[in-house]
């Protein structure tokens, strides 16, 4: 009976997979954006019922396949057999922070796989290799859907740089400090909360040399109590003016001694140096950038924003008397509409829209991805 029933699904038409991708397409947004893609995972028994769903949780933690399989032992599965793993990526086939999923599917003998998105780095050929194992392999069931979740991401890998992140802090009209300079706080503290955990989970924080030369930030990720957190981001500076001496963010440390200097003014340049540069042991692959204006509209300049976070205050600034105003952004090259770009509201790693205390936290993504 079982042998047949899972004959039946084994041949079933890709339409008969979608709820199961479906599902596991939803579970992937519960992750965050970063050094490595969205991935959801559905377990499903010989007879169409769900086990366990799994996602992936950021760079150095369970791949969504691991965490699927590792949930549904823990309820006491051990014979997979008949079950069909669902995975919106295909199956990783190289060691990389963590062991390849390829290969824990195929130990513990999971009868069928079916994927959503081919791996678009060099570690593709999972599917491959499980096929030549013996399993059971359906490729690019809601492969659109699957790869839109993970446009921006498979860009920078194709790009070969690391994933951007921007943080937006300002006024309900745009505005980063008031005509004296006066810039702190616009935003509450929850919002900065919401900030220094995304400082822990990134490898690179980066802002220019003005930002640093007038704020003088730390750009150490801290938990609310005012503790460094446990992991820290590499602290970066762009831009070719020297800092001043005894800038916070260097700790009176060495350049090179957990923060650098990118000498350029050119965005892509500055991400492919930290592309070859290693922090905590692990290449950049995930940077947030924070400001200040001319940095942020560089990036945006040239499309290298793959993700932001813009919190915004019920504060209104407007102009000094003179009419000079600090805005969030400065050229970004656009003077017609039709160039302007547009962000689409990224439902993935809390969804769109949080309110933060009395501030609203925007989280949105470039149109076309998901
Ligand atoms: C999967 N499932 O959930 C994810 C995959 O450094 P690692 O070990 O985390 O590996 C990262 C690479 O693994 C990443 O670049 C991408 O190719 C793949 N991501 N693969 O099977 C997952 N997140
Ligand atoms: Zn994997």
């Amino acid at each position: 009976m079982a042998q047949k029933e899972m004959r039946a699904l084994g041949t079933a038409p890709h339409h008969a997979h979608e709820p199961f991708m479906q599902q596991a397409l939803d579970a992937a947004l519960q992750g965050h954006r970063g050094a490595n893609p969205l991935v959801g995972a559905v377990l499903t028994d010989s007879r169409g019922a769900v086990l366990s769903v799994g996602h992936h949780r950021g760079a150095g933690s369970l791949h969504a396949e691991r965490d699927c399989i590792a949930r549904a032992q823990s309820s006491g599965i051990s014979d997979f057999s008949g079950t069909t793993l669902y995975s919106t990526l295909e199956p990783c086939r190289n060691y990389g922070r963590t062991p390849a999923c390829t290969q824990l599917i195929h130990e513990v003998g999971i009868g069928q796989l079916v994927y959503g998105a081919k791996d678009p780095t060099a570690n593709t050929g999972g599917a491959d290799i499980l096929t030549e194992a013996g399993v059971s392999v359906v490729a690019g069931v809601m492969a659109a859907d699957a790869e839109a979740l993970n446009h921006r991401w498979t860009a920078a890998q194709k790009q070969g740089r690391p994933f951007v992140t921007v943080h937006l802090a300002q006024s309900l009209d745009a505005r980063i400090a008031a005509a004296d300079g006066t810039s702190q706080w616009i935003t509450g503290p929850e919002s900065r909360t919401h900030t220094h955990t995304i400082r822990q989970r990134i490898d690179a924080i980066l802002v220019g040399t003005n930002t640093a030369q007038v704020d003088d930030p730390r750009l150490t990720a801290r938990t609310p109590d005012g503790e460094l957190a446990e992991t820290q981001p590499l602290r970066c500076v762009m831009g070719r003016r020297e800092l001043a001496p005894g800038a916070k963010l260097t700790q009176g440390r060495p350049e090179g001694d957990g923060w650098a200097q990118l000498r350029t003014r050119d965005p892509f340049e500055a991400l492919l140096t930290l592309a070859s540069a290693q922090h905590n042991g692990f290449p950049v692959r995930h940077v947030l950038v924070e400001g200040g204006q001319s940095v942020l509209s560089a990036f945006v300049a040239a499309d290298l924003v793959d993700e932001i976070f813009a919190y915004v205050a019920p504060v209104l600034i407007g102009t000094g008397q003179d009419g000079s105003a600090r805005n969030t952004l400065g050229s970004i090259g656009v003077e017609t509409l039709t160039d302007a770009p547009r962000y689409g509201l990224d439902p993935a790693d809390g969804g769109p829209v949080t309110v933060m205390g009395d501030d609203v936290c925007l989280h949105l993504t470039p149109k076309g991805a998901q």
